[in-house]
């Protein structure tokens, strides 16, 4: 009898829970309550913000709060000054972002104590890979939002709701920039149809404090500008860029400047002309000046030399450390080779002090299961920016050293590559929404912690007092078996993605380009040996590793003491780190007192087991989550774990014929055959 009133419970609860695709985001407020706002100003910014509070009010009802421009010294650029019953700023964005907060705290029941709100970066910027034909370059969204095929120019009304939408979505967590098309860029973008078009974009996000940015490709002049040459010291070319600049600025007058990935991956760049990355760089900065703009210069380099791939950026850029224009800001990887599951920090964070530097991160998960595995970045984002770099002695953090609090930078930002396309739910897997919302979370306060903007995000986005159903799961009971099992499962799937796809250190040994599949194997014929995986792991009959120390690469050498030691020495290098900085015996004592080879079978088929316990949070959590949503999520899970298992068995099977070594019999043996997991790459489905 009980179990059948348990039934009848779960299936009253679900039919409750309405309907759901996953468009509305983190926003889905729309149980309000009255409230009386009073702000003696007005401008579209402010409309907005009194607009959000009569959307999401779940204050007292009824209740009155008070919005007021006011300047305060305290207040740094668009920050805030909060309170219950009343937000102060210096500016109409600032009283938007007070907003934002405000209702957040509402819906999230954090306290709301009076307090001056400051953002860590002045410029919070999302990284779009859009290509103009509307294809996205690492893109597992859909197309873009920005960009159509077939160059149809024609603004549309639906383009003008998305923009809105995504600049909402933007505003509501404080990101404030936005570069519209891919760092591979297409000299087209400068011209007049497509600038065209930026302006019609720029008018949607303008009203929520978004600028908005562009790629530019470095021989622009040559290619649309017809001159024989783009080298950065020429007079025609700095006055070609000139006039364009000139141009932009005449139609987006807030325009927030450029991107450039140059000499690099086969872009043109400075170099093509015996030019520096400063030359090339000031170039651009020098002609965008007088308008305000800055110049995100990426430190994303490394050549086919014999010189460790880790280490080029840094060996290229600190000579020229103090030659940028403090409009410049070197845009840098977190990590020193390519957004991998795990990396160390990028050794230039704090090692250039007299140059403005920015951390790009990458929210689309490129190398993370795409929008097929279930990861929550936040982590791996917290454990870069809380990074020590000891560059200015202990408390050097990554984050202190690009926010401003140690070096006095013209400007600082930090840079995420979005995941967003097209699909209704914008990032092709409900949980990938979490990485663009912590990306905003952590760029304007990059002391949050991974915990609390799970907590929050799950809270906004799954809790059903926060959507129009009538039911209201209690508190206890939501908390007790939706909030808390989910959140744990977030905070896990990182570490739990590096265990099934390259645990201890190991890292880029994916199949081909795609970025998706294990392929420890994958060396085609003719291919760039650092473009391919046995380059990074190095495994041989004598172990496995990558030796950065001194008796191999010595990339330690560029991370400032005691790291650089502490790297060095295998009994202080963090495991985690271990195969990244050293090459090892299969038969090596790990800290768990197994053999590296057992502790690496370990890794793997934990990552495997775990993803199975993500299977069954889930399933458990189905009376709390409207049908559309759950499902998604569950055939994902599905599909995460049969590919954790392609991950464990091609890696484990493919490292035995160096190692000779069994797999430990208390794991579950492999299901595939290693010919059959070479012979057909991994595909997402
Ligand atoms: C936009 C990696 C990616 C490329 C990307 C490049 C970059 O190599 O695979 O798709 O190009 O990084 O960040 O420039």
């Amino acid at each position: 009898m009980k179990q059948i009133f348990g039934v009848f419970i779960l299936a009253l609860t679900s039919f409750f829970v309405s309907a759901e695709d996953g468009h509305n985001l983190w926003l889905r407020n729309s149980k309000s309550k009255p409230v009386n706002v009073v702000c003696l100003k007005n401008s579209p910014t402010l409309t907005i913000a009194k607009q959000e509070l009569q959307l999401g009010w779940q204050g007292e009802a009824s209740a009155s709060i008070s919005l007021k421009i006011k300047q305060d010294k305290a207040i740094i650029g668009n920050g805030f000054k909060i309170s219950k019953n009343e937000i102060q700023a210096n500016t109409g964005f600032g009283i938007l972002y007070g907003v934002f907060e405000l209702l957040r705290r509402q819906q999230t029941g954090e306290e709301i104590i009076p307090a001056i709100v400051n953002a860590s970066y002045e410029r919070r910027i999302l990284n779009h890979w859009d290509n103009p034909d509307g294809s996205i370059e690492r893109g597992y969204a859909g197309g873009s939002i920005f960009w159509r095929k077939n160059n149809s120019f024609e603004v549309t009304e639906n383009d003008k709701k998305l923009w809105q939408e995504y600049a909402r979505a933007n505003a509501s967590v404080g990101i404030n920039g936005t570069v519209l098309n891919n760092v591979n860029a297409s000299p087209l973008i400068l011209s007049k149809e497509y600038l065209e078009r930026v302006k019609a974009i720029a008018e949607m996000l303008r009203p929520y404090g978004i600028k908005t940015y562009l790629s530019v490709k470095f021989s622009s002049p040559s290619l649309v500008g017809g001159l024989k040459t783009s080298d950065p010291l020429n007079p025609d070319v700095i006055k070609w860029w000139n006039d364009k600049i000139h141009e932009i600025y005449n139609m987006i007058p807030d325009f927030g400047g450029f991107l450039v990935k140059a000499s690099s991956e086969g872009q043109p760049g400075p170099q093509d002309f015996g030019r520096t990355h400063a030359d090339g760089a000031n170039l651009l900065a020098d002609a965008l000046k007088p308008f305000g703009g800055i110049v995100m210069w990426r430190a994303f380099v490394y050549s086919a030399t014999d010189e460790d791939r880790a280490k080029q950026a840094y060996l290229e850029f600190m000579p020229l450390d103090g030659k940028f224009r403090d409009n410049v800001i070197i845009q840098v990887k977190n990590g020193p080779i390519d957004f991998q599951p795990r990396e160390p920090f990028s050794p230039l964070f704090g090692a250039m002090k007299k140059t403005s530097i920015m951390p790009e991160l990458q929210i689309t998960q490129e190398y993370l299961g795409q929008s097929v595995h279930l990861v929550f970045l936040a982590t791996m984002w917290e454990e870069f920016l809380k990074s020590e770099t000891y560059q200015e002695g202990s408390g050097s953090s990554v984050a202190r050293c690009t926010d401003g609090s140690i070096f006095p930078q013209k400007h600082t930002a930090i840079a995420g590559v979005a995941n967003i396309g097209l699909d209704t739910d914008w990032c092709g897997h409900q949980f990938a929404q979490s990485n663009w919302y912590a990306f905003g979370r952590l760029a304007w306060n990059n002391q949050l912690t991974s915990e609390q903007i799970a907590n929050e995000w799950l809270k906004l986005t799954f809790s059903q007092s926060n959507s129009s159903s009538d039911q209201s799961g209690t508190s206890d009971d939501w908390n007790d078996h939706f909030l808390k099992p989910v959140q744990k499962m977030m905070m896990d799937s990182r570490e739990t993605a590096v265990n099934y796809m390259m645990p201890l250190g190991l890292h880029h040994i994916f199949a081909a380009n795609e970025h998706y599949g294990p392929g420890p194997w994958w060396a085609p014929k003719g291919m760039r040996k650092d473009w391919t995986p046995p380059y990074y792991h190095k495994a041989d009959s004598a172990g496995i590793g990558f030796d950065r120390t001194q008796t191999g690469s010595n990339a330690v050498s560029q991370y400032h003491e005691p790291l650089g030691s502490q790297y060095s020495d295998l009994k202080t290098c963090p495991e985690i780190y271990l195969l990244w900085f050293h090459h090892l015996p299969w038969d090596y004592k790990m800290k768990s007192g197994k053999t590296l080879w057992d502790e690496i079978c370990y890794h793997y088929d934990t990552g495997v087991q775990q993803v199975r316990e993500f299977q069954k949070v889930w399933d458990k959590v189905r009376p709390y989550v409207d049908p559309e949503r759950f499902s998604q999520v569950q055939s994902k899970l599905r599909e995460q774990c049969i590919n954790a298992q392609v991950w464990k068995d091609a890696c484990l099977l493919y490292f035995q014929q160096f190692s000779h070594r069994v797999i430990p019999f208390e794991i579950e043996r492999p299901v595939h055959d290693l010919n059959e997991l070479i012979k057909n790459d991994l595909k997402r489905h």
